[in-house]
């Protein structure tokens, strides 16, 4: 048996889902509709990937999603609210049986002593919102943002601690044509992405105030996409461009979220580039206070990056991910003058095109302490593959098992290093929508019975790696076989 030294006492292991990704019920109880039921509507037309409309149907078996988590040993689940099923037009009147949904979901939760971490905003902006003013393309979005998080926090202060405004910012950055279902022509300026950036700080902030001004003992973090990003060669050109990668892909959004300020050397370039966006008086003290409101950063870490000197000449590209499961489909990402992205030789990739790379998370969860000091709460993690339902009812999925114990050893040494890990919370805790390949790639614990095509009764099934989870959290870590 591989022996590991113990985790902290009170580590919260449990996993994670987003709403649209696994609710369904998309336009049941009062529920209106948002950016994902536009977005993966299409997705289904063009790829034939499963659409949100009953998704892994969560909103019907959250008693038993969370009997399994239960069953599991969890100590926390992450999930995130639906906007637009507790307030359907964005802003105004609340949908009271949306409301209620998720008070019957978080006393279960309690029922089990599971501590709820709950996201406020994973992709899914209300249609109405984006109807009006295109969501993140209008300063308007701040004002409703807040009170988005004021209504909710209000309602739910008694029964949830740990508060995430927003899931993975740099990523909406990177695909706000698509995942904002922009409308307007102008919006395809690349300078917009920034502008809607400093719309999402701004909006963050409020909500990290509004943490600390209504919840008792609230905690305030935000999840973002981690991932280091090395050279592809030592030149110096190469190293410069890991650097710049680091500092536009990663500390530009810590910086904003835990110092209250935005990185130099990222300013600087954005500014060559005229790229830059309009900072309103008053904005950077928004930002200073939000700061002081922020507790915990959530990690959503799968891989790490490799990049080397920009191409001369190239033009602006952003990453597309792998649509089809087969390895090498993949476009990477090119800043001109800055960094290019390139395939990691020395890492082995998933069939979706991501490098395994475990010694990745222990480095970014140093390198968070070094430079912040402040807790990290891991907020996915994970491995997404075609698993195969066997006529017994089983599932065997050996590798996401190898993945996630390699993963959570990397967090154990980032411990021992002085890391402040206060969870884990691997994707996902049952099988869900992915983002870009439907319900063929999946992450759970627990196994949902659907395909693309059919979503039969959406049956749930433990997992290989289900069992194996319950030993490791049973053990706090230390049996990881
Ligand atoms: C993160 C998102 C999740 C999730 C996960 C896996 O970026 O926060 O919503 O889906 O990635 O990605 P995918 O579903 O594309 O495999």
């Amino acid at each position: 048996m591989q022996e590991v030294k113990e985790f902290p006492k009170d580590f919260l292991w449990g996993a994670s889902t987003s709403a649209y990704q696994c609710e369904g019920a998309a336009l049941e109880d009062g529920k209106k509709e948002n950016q994902q039921d536009v977005i993966n509507r299409e997705i289904h037309d063009q790829y034939g990937y499963a659409d949100c409309s009953v998704a892994t149907d969560h909103y019907h078996h959250y008693k038993e999603d969370v009997a399994l988590m239960a069953e599991m040993g969890f100590k926390s689940y992450r999930l995130s609210i639906n906007w637009s099923r507790v307030l359907p037009d964005g802003t105004g009147e609340p949908n009271p049986k949306g409301v209620q949904f998720y008070h019957d979901l978080f006393a279960e939760l309690h029922k089990y002593n599971i501590e709820p971490v709950v996201t406020m905003w994973h992709y899914d902006l209300p249609m109405a919102l984006v109807d009006k003013y295109d969501g993140w393309g209008s300063r308007q979005i701040v004002d409703d943002f807040e009170y988005y998080a004021r209504f909710i926090l209000n309602e739910y202060k008694d029964e949830v601690k740990y508060w995430l405004t927003i899931n993975e910012q740099s990523i909406v950055v990177n695909y706000i044509d698509r995942k904002n279902k922009i409308t307007r022509e102008d919006m395809f300026n690349p300078r917009f992405r920034w502008q809607a950036n400093h719309y999402m700080n701004l909006a963050h902030a409020k909500a990290a105030i509004a943490v600390h001004e209504i919840v008792p003992g609230g905690l305030c973090g935000a999840a973002l996409d981690m991932a280091p990003y090395y050279p592809h060669t030592c030149s110096r050109a190469d190293v410069m461009a890991a650097k710049n990668a680091n500092a536009f892909k990663n500390y530009f959004y810590m910086d904003a979220y835990i110092k209250g300020e935005y990185t130099p050397s990222v300013m600087a370039y954005l500014k060559r580039q005229g790229l830059d966006f309009v900072i309103e008086p008053g904005d950077m003290e928004i930002l200073k206070k939000g700061s002081e409101c922020f507790d915990f950063l959530g990690i959503n870490y799968y891989q790490s990056g490799c990049v080397k000197a920009a191409t001369p000449g190239a033009a602006r590209r952003f990453k597309q991910n792998n649509k089809i499961g087969k390895g090498g489909h993949i476009t990477y990402e090119v800043q001109p003058d800055l960094f290019e992205g390139c395939k990691n030789e020395l890492l082995d990739d998933t069939d979706f095109s991501m490098p395994i790379d475990p010694d990745g998370l222990q480095y970014v969860l140093e390198d968070i302490n070094d430079r912040y000091g402040i807790p990290t709460m891991i907020c996915e993690n994970g491995f997404g593959a075609y698993d195969v339902l066997e006529k017994d009812g089983t599932i065997h999925d050996p590798y996401r098992i190898e993945y996630l114990r390699n993963h959570i050893k990397a967090i154990r040494r980032a411990i021992e290093n002085g890391a402040k890990v206060i969870a884990y919370n691997p994707w996902s805790a049952f099988d869900l929508l992915s983002t870009s390949n439907g319900i063929a790639k999946r992450y759970g614990f627990i196994y949902v019975d659907r395909t693309d095509d059919d979503v039969k009764e959406c049956k749930r099934y433990r997992k290989d790696s289900f069992y194996w989870y319950k030993n490791v959290i049973k053990t706090n870590g230390k049996n990881l076989e």
